[in-house]
């Protein structure tokens, strides 16, 4: 039966005004099934932080919210990883237009904290304002402060401090459990004005810790995950929580530990990572008699995987991609790997999916965990330029279709039971999946081989012929409603529906040049008007049938036979589909056609007001509610005609965007920047390295003072040791332990004279993973008797390890360890300096050790009067540190959003590395002789895309080599005319105290 609208809005008013449907998950389930859910109306219209009540709720099949089902669609983005504000709603924008309707974040302790008991949530470092934007987008936000998040960043987002603190992490260790209470008593006091329950936000989900995977049958796990819960409620977070399990193993499913006896507000998820180029794993939920873990070891909570791959890391030399970087992970997990893995995860009951990650960003500054470059880009569908990909295509289309089409949250297998139908056709893996409520039926069609198959599908009583594409999936429906009639089968994917004034209107769609039957139940003929395109159509025994090959969009009326009101079918290359937009707005939903992104509608009156991004010219299409006669787009007001398709049609095409022109970088100065290495160099203010124990998991060696760079407070960045010794006479060398993470480096001087440098070796796809990347470096020296004597060493230690395994991995030392000169025993006083005091305004991971960073080089206004004009490409042979300041200007104009990297290009032999300032803000780093990574995304408001701009690059160079910079230059990644409005990122220049050194 299909309920009419004015049925449908009754239902759906009931459930908004809450019966209570709050308390335990079992109570929601229950009141849940008595409360007349509305089977066959879209879910519920995106979320605002509209300050009423809701109950957020759940039960074995999927989310309740306010009782309705929902499938939770969502794309992990992490606000840390895009330092300007404005953009956080440019690539949320983006998210909710291609069809996600949550997103989930990490938040990392370690960038938000400078010091024990500080916590800084301003600027860059936002979450009140991220929160809201997310309200604001229409976005359900999945939130995961950790405390421990791993995700590739520094201590897998421990703050450095925590890493010279007593205690063992991820334990109940009071000593930890102290820190962590103040982490989470000021990300909740934020997260908690943010809930979707009063109506202050849209955060629906909260995660407890992170792949939790060790000491869970201890009482050090079980207590430590208690506490979490505890606390967390505590402090006032009433939506339901949940863990994230590495794999489907049952870890931390609710009755695993105490959580106050509210198991029903507690969900089990888990992580899955598959590999693209084996079969899509299925996860067990409807496995016959129950597979290990997966939703069998909960039950009674709906399929959730909290992280879902769609791309994956690189390490420093590219060995995941070979050498091929980011670009090959989005070819590995393409537009079909998307199918074919997300539908399998449909089919397999997971209606809590969110895809690791949508938009990666960058690892800026010193976040990124050394087995990652700065890039973060993850082959994700959104790239790190935030430009949209072909990945989004899917997601696009089959988010929409899980808004129109809630019947996809409860679904339970159909025959056979074990949910393969082998004689599918060659190759094919079949799901028939049925909603039990509305007896909606869907097929999942997978391709497994890497040629086309054809399926047969048992589809409404009939067997219906369906190509599958090699390496492929598609999902297809019969028994739902488009509207007011209801769709017996199509052999084309639905997309969406929506009532538009008078009609209603559907969207079908596929590859491009398939052929296609869509059949409609009708007791009398209707008629039939094809409106654009070819397309045949016959009636009889109730059906109508309508054929049609895809190619752009065909338009197909049909009105009369049972429902007087017509019903629009569009059906839509994948191409075309890509560009029909579907927005929900208080008055209504409308349907946009044409621009490369429909970020926000209104309706105000008779006039559709639009925002949104052309690149190309393009058409502006609109249908919507009665009565609609003007359209606006990005303010200006069009002219328009209606068409016979019950549209607006703008009379005239959107322009395209103005092509973006970059200036040469050019008037370079230097200078050189590491005095530290000359013998005569005062270092009377350094700290004294006289330490002589450590909460490092590395053993400070007998004998000698603690020389790990985190005991003395340097947690970031560079650090350099200066050693003063006499009486050495005999000595032949000297050996300098360290420890640095991977793509470390350590370069030695002795009184002012170069003794070399040794790095790291570039990490393979083990080593990455095991190395503790710690070395010795021997060096032959001379010291003349009598004499006293300096060494500098200069240790770019990268960042910490994560703790992933829960072992305090974190602690392990960084910088030197140990020193010994062979032939003789001198006394050596050491000395050590690093990062000073943390920017206030970049944060604490912004800024190393070195000379110039710690007298303010890299800012902007700093006075380089007097430093050398130069110009690129450079090539000099010097052990040491070597900085190059330039300024440049843009004029991008208003209204277009320009997307610009800086490039930088040499001869691979040359072993230099550079770190990247651009108006002080530290935009990762750059290892020629490494890579695999050339251009630097640089985010517009740390960019000032109008105005002027400081370039700051601070080179390491070994002296093996010449060493560059060489090409250096500013490139395009991407524009659009549209954007949203960017403000600049504060930038401040030196300080009194940095001025004029
Ligand atoms: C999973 C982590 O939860 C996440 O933080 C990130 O590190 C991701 O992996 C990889 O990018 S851990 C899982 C793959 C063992």
């Amino acid at each position: 039966m299909v309920l009419s609208r004015r049925t449908f809005s009754a239902l759906a008013g009931t459930a908004a005004l809450g019966l209570s449907l709050s308390g335990s998950g079992g109570d929601e389930a229950r009141a849940a099934g008595r409360t007349p859910l509305a089977p066959t109306g879209p879910a519920p219209a995106p979320p605002t932080a509209d300050g009423r009540t809701h109950t957020v709720g759940f039960d074995r099949y999927s989310m309740l919210i306010d009782g309705r089902r929902l499938v939770i669609w969502s794309g992990e983005v992490h606000p840390f990883r895009l330092p300007s504000p404005s953009l956080w709603r440019d690539v949320l924008q983006k998210l909710r237009a291609h069809g996600y309707n949550a997103i989930s974040i990490y938040v990392a302790w370690n960038y938000h904290s400078p010091a024990p008991g500080q916590y800084d949530f301003t600027g860059v470092r936002d979450l009140d304002l991220f929160l809201r934007t997310a309200a604001e987008t229409g976005l359900y936000v999945i939130l995961r402060p950790g405390p421990y998040i791993n995700a590739e960043v520094d201590a897998g987002g421990f703050p450095g401090w925590l890493t010279a603190t007593p205690g063992v992490a991820r334990t109940s260790d009071p000593a930890y459990l102290k820190h962590v209470d103040e982490w989470l008593t000021a990300v909740d006091r934020i997260a908690a004005r943010h809930l979707y329950t009063d109506g202050g936000g849209t955060i629906v989900l909260y995660q407890l810790e992170n792949e939790y995977d060790d000491h869970v049958t201890e009482p050090a796990g079980r207590d430590y995950m208690a506490h979490l819960y505890a606390k967390v409620r505590a402090d006032g977070i009433d939506v339901p929580l949940f863990h994230n399990d590495k794999g489907r193993n049952g870890r931390w499913a609710p009755g695993t530990f105490d959580t106050d006896g509210e198991r029903g507000r507690y969900l089990y998820g888990f992580d899955g990572y598959p590999s693209p180029f084996k079969t899509p794993p299925d996860w067990g939920y409807f496995g016959p008699g129950g597979m290990k873990g997966g939703s069998t070891a909960s039950p009674d909570t709906p399929g959730f995987i909290p992280e879902f791959g769609g791309g994956w890391f690189d390490p420093w030399g590219g060995a995941e991609f070979d050498g091929l970087g980011y670009a090959e992970s989005r070819r590995t997990r393409d537009a079909a790997y998307e199918r074919r893995f997300y539908l399998t995860n449909l089919a397999n009951g997971i209606t809590v999916h969110n895809v690791y990650m949508t938009f990666g960003g960058t690892s800026w500054g010193w976040l990124p965990a050394p087995i990652v470059y700065t890039s973060y880009d993850y082959g994700a569908a959104l790239d790190e330029a935030r430009q949209p990909t072909e990945k989004l295509l899917p997601m696009h289309q089959i988010g929409q279709l899980l808004h129109s089409v809630p019947d996809l949250a409860k679904l339970d297998r159909a025959e056979p039971a074990d949910g393969g139908t082998p004689e599918a056709g060659p190759g094919i893996k079949a799901y028939h999946l049925v909603n039990p409520d509305t007896k909606a039926h869907f097929h999942v069609l997978r391709n497994d081989a890497a040629t086309e198959s054809v399926a047969s599908v048992p589809l409404a009583g009939t067997t219906v012929a369906v190509p599958v594409p090699g390496l492929d999936a598609r999902l297809l429906a019969s028994g739902i409603a488009l509207g007011r009639r209801k769709l017996s089968y199509s052999t084309a994917q639905p997309m969406l529906w929506l009532t538009a004034g008078r009609q209603d209107i559907a969207v079908f769609t596929g590859r491009a040049g398939e052929s296609t039957r869509t059949c409609l139940e009708s007791a009398s003929e209707p008629t039939v008007t094809v409106l654009d395109g070819d397309a045949g159509h016959s009636y009889g025994d109730g059906i109508l049938r309508i054929d049609a090959v895809l190619d752009g969009v065909t338009r197909v009326r049909v009105e009369g036979g049972d429902v007087a009101a017509p019903l629009l079918l569009l059906f839509a290359d994948d191409e075309s589909s890509r560009l029909l937009w579907r927005y929900d707005t208080p008055s209504g939903p409308v349907l946009v056609r044409g621009p490369a992104l429909l970020r926000t509608a209104a309706l105000r009156g008779t006039t559709v007001q639009l925002t949104g991004d052309t690149v190309e010219a393009a058409d502006l299409e609109v249908w919507g509610p009665r009565g609609m006669s003007e359209l606006v787009w990005n303010h200006g007001t069009l002219k328009s005609r209606a068409t016979t398709s019950g549209s607006l049609l703008a009379e005239r095409p959107l322009a395209g965007v103005d092509r973006v022109r970059l200036p040469a970088l050019a008037d370079w100065r230097r200078a050189e920047g590491d005095p530290e290495s000359a013998a005569g160099y005062d270092d009377s203010a350094w700290q004294v390295a006289d330490r002589t124990s450590s909460y490092s998991i590395t053993p400070v060696p007998a004998g000698q003072p603690v020389l790990f760079a985190d005991d003395y407070g340097f947690h970031y960045g560079d650090v350099w040791y200066r050693g003063h010794f006499a009486d050495a006479g005999g000595a032949e060398s000297v050996s300098l332990s360290y420890v640095a993470g991977a793509q470390g480096l350590l370069m030695a001087w002795l009184d002012g004279e170069p003794l070399g440098t040794h790095r790291m070796p570039v990490p393979d796809k083990k080593t990455v993973r095991q190395g503790t990347w710690a070395a010795t470096a021997t060096f032959p020296v001379r010291p003349r008797d009598g004499h006293r004597h300096v060494l500098s060493v200069l240790v770019r230690r990268m960042q910490h390890d994560e703790d992933g395994r829960a072992n305090d991995t974190h602690k392990a030392a960084r910088g030197l360890t140990a020193v010994a000169l062979a032939g003789a025993a001198p006394a050596v006083r050491w000395r050590v300096q690093g990062a000073a005091a943390p920017d206030p305004v970049r944060g604490p991971l912004n800024t190393g050790g070195l000379h110039g960073e710690r007298r303010g080089w890299h800012l902007p206004g700093f006075e380089d009067g007097g430093w050398k004009a130069c110009g690129f490409p450079r090539a000099e042979r010097r052990q040491g540190v070597t900085w190059y300041r330039t300024g440049f200007r843009l004029a991008v104009d208003t209204g277009v959003d320009a997307s610009i990297g800086l490039a930088l290009t040499d001869d691979p032999a040359r072993a230099y590395r550079v770190q990247i300032f651009l108006n002080g803000w530290n935009m990762g780093q750059y290892i020629n002789d490494v890579g695999p990574q050339h251009t630097f995304v640089l985010p517009n408001g740390v960019l000032r895309t109008r105005g002027r701009n400081t370039l700051a690059l601070a080179v390491l160079s070994d002296g093996t080599t010449p060493a560059g910079p060489g090409r250096v230059e500013l490139t395009l990644l991407g524009s659009a005319a549209g954007g949203v409005p960017v403000a600049p990122v504060d930038s401040p220049g030196p300080t009194t105290a940095q001025h004029g050194s």
